[in-house]
């Protein structure tokens, strides 16, 4: 884990008013380390990234667009360590795609994800 890193330097890094390489802010528009993005287009254009679960897309747009997220997704890329469960239903619920570390991919013509959330698959 990042913890032992930043042991013995963790008061002068705080005081800097730097955020840890670690910390990534969600629904941002920029997919950084830590998150999962959902794309609209092929892993270009505008994200949709999340560091935690969202249980229902409908009510989110691609960060800095009108673009709404649900029907909209064509490709993800998940830059977190940890695995990712997305749903073809509202509240994890249909279909499951596991997306694998540091993994990327496009989604089938038709298919669309409304919720997502880190967990073993
Ligand atoms: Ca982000
Ligand atoms: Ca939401």
């Amino acid at each position: 884990m990042a913890t032992s890193l930043v042991a013995g330097s963790v008061v002068v890094g705080a005081l800097a008013g730097t955020a840890p390489a670690s910390a990534a802010t969600g629904k941002n528009g920029v997919l950084e380390p830590g998150e999962i993005g959902f794309y609209r287009g092929f892993l270009a254009g505008p994200v949709f990234d999340l560091s935690t679960g969202d249980p229902d897309f409908s009510d989110d747009h691609f960060p800095g667009t009108a673009i709404p997220v649900a029907g909209n997704i064509d490709s993800v890329r998940n830059r977190d360590t940890r695995h990712w469960v997305a749903f073809t239903g509202r509240n994890f619920t249909g279909s499951q795609l596991c997306l694998a570390p540091r993994t990327a991919g496009t989604l089938a013509p038709g298919r669309d994800i409304s919720s997502a959330i880190p967990g073993i698959c």
